[in-house]
């Protein structure tokens, strides 16, 4: 993409702000204290002009999404009491607890009934009974009906969970999987790096350095993947940076990923909620627009900066795509883990409503691949294949 018009730095009211906002137009990598700032600072506007600015030097208007479906095989997690964070967890003899059998798999799997699905998303809990078998059959399975399908499945905390029961190597599980017909990893599981954080949201969840060493091995197997930062709940500005510091060193060491997704708390039916005194409370507006431009300025080294319309609403998704975000989460169709925390949003969009969402922003929608490939875009009312 060729540079786009130069940036009018009179956009940007805070002179914090403007001082980075001339590195960025510069072009020089954003350090820590920018990022503080960028954080800190309160002209919003100024900080969206600028990743907005960014983002069309990589994306002009295009704005793309994927035809992708969410899938959770268990909610049976032995981190339960400990994540509490998350209030998807149940224990095995817990109410509401569930591990599909491969006929469930399968019927979760036909739910979107319309052949469009391109992607399944599968992500579940670190579940005893769910080791290399249970996923290997149920990736074969899946990819024997739906041999088109990318299957993008297992956090690093679950591959790190499944090397542990099987007494395996992470790169023996991963080899494994890829042989099955795992093609790349989600982000989650990263939530914030920093150790004080984990040890107060998810003490005992896989340490920070080995949810990278996961990510690492796989980049260098050549299984690309995403990753995610937890915002909202007691991390400090400074987690933040230090958190975005070790993705962006990551990245700039294997070129690996291939999208970050700031994901916002929900603070319902969970302990950490609770003890917060945040139920029916999450995130605000400004401060899920500010994690995605962040993400976007600082993280220099990406080419993809997705919102997750699910955890903050459609319409600021739409807001987002003027913040310096070029991809949409997908149709998704039957989300479940967000849900249980509060989220409010529909379970699934269907392709039209994803169309109006992008359009009505000024943008041009896009399908995609699970790598990123433009399949098709969509130009004024009607649908053009590329
Ligand atoms: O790691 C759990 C988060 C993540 C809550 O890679 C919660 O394309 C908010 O990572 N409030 C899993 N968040 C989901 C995830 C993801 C989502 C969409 C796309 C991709 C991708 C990855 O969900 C967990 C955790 O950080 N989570 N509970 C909660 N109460």
């Amino acid at each position: 993409m060729e540079p786009s018009a130069a940036f009018d730095l009179s956009r940007v009211s805070d002179a914090a702000l403007c001082r980075v906002g001339e590195k960025v137009v510069d072009g020089k990598r954003l350090d820590d204290d920018d990022a503080a700032v960028m954080f800190r600072s309160p002209d919003l506007l100024g900080l969206g002009a600028l990743a907005s600015h960014v983002n069309a030097r990589r994306h002009g208007d295009i704005v793309t999404f994927a035809a992708n479906q969410h899938i959770n095989p268990t909610n049976v997690c032995y981190l339960r009491k400990t994540c509490v964070f998350c209030s998807f967890a149940r224990l095995p003899k817990e109410e509401g607890a569930y591990r599909y059998t491969m006929e469930q798999v399968l019927d979760e799997a036909s739910a979107a009934g319309n052949g469009l699905t391109r992607e399944f998303h599968i992500v579940g809990g670190l579940d005893m009974h769910a080791g290399l078998d249970y996923y290997s059959v149920m990736f074969r399975e899946l990819k024997a009906r739906y041999p088109q399908v990318h299957i993008k499945a297992l956090t690093a905390v679950e591959i790190a969970h499944i090397a542990r029961i099987e007494k395996m190597s992470i790169e023996e599980v991963l080899i494994a999987l890829r042989e099955a017909g795992l093609d790349t990893l989600p982000g989650g599981g990263a939530e914030v790096f920093g150790r004080g954080v984990r040890m107060e949201i998810a003490d005992k969840k896989l340490a920070a350095e080995d949810w990278i060493e996961v990510h690492r091995t796989a980049h260098r197997l050549g299984i690309r993947s995403n990753c995610t930062m937890l915002y909202g709940h007691v991390e400090t500005i400074e987690d933040r940076v230090e958190h975005l510091g070790i993705l962006r060193a990551l990245q700039d060491e294997t070129g690996g990923f291939l999208a970050y997704i700031p994901l916002a708390y929900h603070p319902d039916n969970n302990q950490l909620g609770i003890e917060l005194g945040r139920e029916g409370s999450a995130t605000t507006g400004f401060d899920d627009l500010r994690n995605l431009a962040v993400g976007r300025l600082f993280l220099d080294n990406f080419e993809h900066i997705k919102t997750h319309w699910i955890m903050v609403t459609p319409f600021l998704s739409q807001v987002s795509l003027s913040f310096g975000v070029n991809d949409l989460e997908g149709t998704v169709v039957r989300e479940k883990i967000y849900h249980e925390a509060g989220a409010t949003t529909a379970q699934g969009l269907a392709l039209d409503d994803i169309l109006k969402l992008i359009r009505d922003a000024g943008k041009i929608p896009a399908e995609r691949d699970s790598f990123y490939n433009i399949l098709r875009t969509f130009d004024g009312s009607h649908a053009a294949a590329a």
